[in-house]
């Protein structure tokens, strides 16, 4: 008889993945992937989260957990995906996003994230188990731990069909070890959607559920994690946005390369866009700076950018400073921001 039941189950774990990409369309949460007014970038929308992934995609369905799959895998479908405003054929990818610690400048930066329910704090993954993502359309898999990151490019979720468009798809499965090593708690990525020709989305949270409470594990997996993983444009990762992040943005203009701290748009450049990034967070949270913001205007932004690449490209960082501060004191007198420093 107990043969008989692992026999069953065996053909049902094999059957598994056909089920779910043929039935579990149009439940759970999805990753909602559309383009901007402007239609050159693309926009993830989901629930509302202060902090460095201001939004996250919590599943808090029932069906919204790991359950074991063929090949000795957890695996789970959700969270789906919502794909409107591309062209058929577009290729989307889901690209994961590293992001330091709070503590220090010097922690590594992590890829995958792991809530405990019990200690209700983030640690590390216990046993550093992997996780993966595989395509459903057999277009790619990728694999990381909490320490090791997946190859630039992340991977290819979709190239999109027609019929794809503005419906509710299960495009991606996200596995597990099926193991005693792999633990119950909240398994958390940062990532972006990226399609070629158009900006990448913001970075957004997705949160995994591993044997926990569906309705309210995952929310609390996700603030701790989002928490944990600091703010967008805390540069010097001490949890706050303050003027230190500036000096470190100061100090890194014109670098490129994978993690550079001050790198707030993730473009593998400390530029003036990650500076006004920071500016952006800086000022609503210091009123009595006496600074006021608002959005620096094309012309300006071109100027800026013209002179601190142009000095860059001479390797004179204090003569940029003086010439962006120069130019935005001037920005400042027609009524544009000024610079906190
Ligand atoms: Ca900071």
């Amino acid at each position: 008889m107990k043969s008989l039941i692992h026999s069953a189950f065996r053909v049902f774990s094999r059957l598994l993945p056909v089920l779910l990409a043929s039935a579990a369309f149009g439940h759970g949460t999805p990753i909602t992937v559309e383009l901007d007014a402007s239609q050159t970038a693309l926009v993830v929308t989901g629930t509302s989260l202060p902090g460095f992934a201001n939004t996250a995609v919590i599943n808090t369905d029932e069906e919204a957990y790991f359950i074991s799959g063929p090949g000795g895998v957890l695996l789970t479908d959700l969270p789906g995906f919502d794909i409107s405003g591309l062209a058929a054929g577009s290729a989307v990818r889901l690209e994961p996003v590293a992001r330091r610690p709070v503590g220090s400048m010097t922690n590594s930066p992590r890829w995958l994230w792991y809530w405990d329910s019990v200690l209700n704090q983030v640690t590390s993954v216990p046993n550093d188990v992997r996780l993966t993502m595989e395509s459903t359309r057999a277009l790619g898999s990728i694999s990381f731990t909490e320490e090791v990151g997946p190859a630039p490019g992340g991977v290819l979720v979709a190239n999109l069909l027609a019929g794809d468009l503005g419906q509710h798809r299960h495009l991606m499965y996200y596995e597990l070890p099926d193991t005693a090593a792999t633990a119950a708690g909240i398994y958390g990525f940062f990532a972006r959607m990226t399609s070629p020709g158009k900006t990448p989305s913001n970075p957004f949270l997705v949160v995994l559920n591993k044997d926990l409470d569906p309705s309210t594990a995952p929310a609390l997996g996700a603030a701790a994690i989002n928490l944990a993983a600091g703010l967008v444009g805390d540069y010097n990762y001490n949890g706050a946005i303050d003027a230190a992040d500036f000096t470190v943005w100061r100090d890194s203009v014109g670098q490129t390369g994978a993690q550079l701290h001050a790198d707030g748009d993730l473009s593998s450049a400390v530029t003036v866009a990650d500076l006004i990034l920071w500016q952006s967070r800086y000022l609503p949270q210091n009123p009595t700076a006496g600074v006021s913001i608002s959005e620096p205007t094309a012309t300006m932004l071109l100027w800026l950018s013209i002179c601190v690449f142009g000095l860059v490209w001479v390797g004179n960082l204090n003569q940029i400073l003086k010439i962006s501060f120069g130019l935005v004191q001037l920005g400042s007198l027609a009524g544009k921001p000024d610079l906190p420093v």
